[in-house]
């Protein structure tokens, strides 16, 4: 039996169900990305808002690039489950917040709408780094992306996120508050936000540019929660879990973290009834999560495809890989502030032992996608910051990562490819280079990725030593220190 309206009450008795009467919610939120961290992540804070009594948040989601999960959501009155694992523990709640869910080319006109109406608030999004059209290195407009180019031709039927939100924003009624928070993994997310859609808006109404510099609320927010991608496995566990069908349903940890600026421009959901931090300044809680989490996260993922370990507790429990993640992160760890009332030590061990966590099939290669994206936010600003000093691990991952750009092999001999838009032209220069530090200098001088700043010589020396050693030795190599 599918989950619906009408069959939830019959799910197991110890799931939880929405504590609210569903019928009484009215649209307050658009959210762009409705994948799975938002519906395990903000759609959480906002259902437990509504719990609190406030029924104005119902959320009205937007797929920009995939039809399934709307349509998953529709057939089953937007309803859907959360089941956080870890070890032997698991629970499941059903969760009501969503009331809507479009896939935007179907349904343009409808999304466009809802951004332009005064009684809809907020608007949040999580459509990945690459989602905003940005050059990785500098977060400028990347005018020649396929969609932004589309979009400056035809800016009333757009494809990307930056164009949708402009065609919403200049049918808006002028003086309607607006906030639109941003949930990605970016530094200063907001105001990396505010920065694009200007510089897009100035492409086609300067006046709308203008609007979004002075009027527009774009608070930056650090947003924590690892939610693997739905697997067969985790679909059966929930079904076992549920007693019914769910086609949207989520398997994700227990940990779940929101900082959030604390600048709207008009109301807002109680995200605080579901734990959020509002406060005045998010930086350091970003820096030190997009680091030492995120940072980390890419290398297992790198070091982990290339010794064959398909999931991010399969490579935490393997000696070599486990305790060259422990490296990474310390490396990571010298260049990060700790925001007031944390340390960076306890966090770090919080963060491995969530690494650690084998109920989740947290796959490598969905971490190791969109390297030219993540790269440049996870691991640069500390390599820049070291001047040169050796940061060992560091330099292991960035060269393991160009290893897999170069179309070389894991250490069972299997091609290494992962999804990623803006690879090509850097994997063109490496592949193109007639030995390792031919293929480092190459790779260091492409400045969409690496930037324009020139790289320290020894660090290039390095990474064509680990090039060398991996192409050799392979992995095992590389990672015995
Ligand atoms: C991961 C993140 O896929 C990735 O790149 O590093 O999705 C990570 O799981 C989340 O940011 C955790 O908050």
């Amino acid at each position: 039996m599918r989950l619906t309206q009408r069959t939830c009450c019959s799910a197991r008795a110890d799931v939880r169900l929405p504590g609210y009467d569903r019928s009484r919610l009215s649209r307050g939120l658009v959210h762009l990305g409705l994948g799975a961290f938002h519906r395990a992540h903000q759609a959480l804070y906002t259902e437990a808002a509504i719990c609190a009594g406030d029924t104005r948040w119902g959320i009205v989601g937007v797929s920009l690039r995939e039809p399934r999960t709307p349509r998953a959501l529709a057939a089953q009155d937007y309803l859907y489950s959360v089941t956080e694992r870890e070890g032997a523990a698991a629970t499941t709640r059903i969760v009501g917040a969503v009331v809507q869910a479009w896939y935007a080319p179907h349904a343009l006109a409808e999304v466009i709408g809802a951004l332009a109406d005064p009684a809809i608030p907020v608007v949040t999004c999580t459509v990945t780094e690459k989602g905003y059209c940005q050059l990785p290195s500098s977060a400028d407009l990347d005018t020649g992306n396929a969609d932004i180019r589309h979009d400056l031709a035809h800016p009333d039927t757009p494809r990307s996120t930056l164009g949708v939100l402009a065609a919403g924003l200049r049918r808006r009624p002028p003086g309607a508050p607006l906030s639109i928070v941003c949930c990605d993994n970016m530094p200063g997310n907001g105001d990396t936000l505010r920065k694009l859609l200007a510089q897009y808006a100035e492409l086609i109404d300067p006046p709308l540019a203008r609007r979004v510099r002075d009027e527009l609320a774009l608070p930056n927010t650090m947003v924590d929660r690892i939610v693997p991608a739905a697997t067969p496995t985790s679909r059966h566990e929930v079904l076992e879990r549920l007693g019914l069908h769910d086609e949207a349903a989520i398997v994700c940890e227990p940990f779940t973290q929101w900082v959030i600026e604390d600048c709207f421009a008009g109301p807002r959901p109680a995200w605080e009834a579901g734990g959020a931090l509002l406060t005045g300044d998010v930086r350091p809680f970003q820096a030190m999560k997009l680091q030492l989490l995120n940072g980390t996260h890419s290398a297992i993922a790198y070091a982990g495809q290339l010794c064959g370990l398909e999931t991010v507790a399969d490579a935490m429990a393997d000696p070599l890989v486990g305790a060259f993640a422990t490296g990474v992160m310390a490396d990571l760890q010298s260049t990060v502030q700790a925001p007031p009332g944390y340390d960076v030590g306890r966090y770090s061990e919080a963060l491995l032992d969530r690494f650690r966590n084998a109920a989740l099939e947290h796959r490598t290669a969905q971490i190791a996608a969109d390297g030219t994206q993540k790269v440049p936010v996870r691991w640069l600003p500390a390599l820049r910051a070291s001047a040169g000093a050796e940061r060992p691990y560091l330099e292991c991952a960035l060269a393991a990562w160009l290893h897999c750009l170069r179309g070389e092999r894991s250490d069972s001999g299997q091609t290494l490819a992962f999804h990623d838009p803006g690879a090509p032209a850097l994997a063109a220069r490496l592949r193109a280079a007639h030995s390792d530090p031919d293929a480092v200098r190459a790779a260091l001088a492409h400045v969409a990725v690496f930037g324009s700043e020139p790289w320290p010589a020894p660090l290039a020396a390095r990474l064509a030593r680990h090039l060398a050693v991996l192409r050799l030795g392979g992995a095992a190599a590389l990672l015995s220190f």
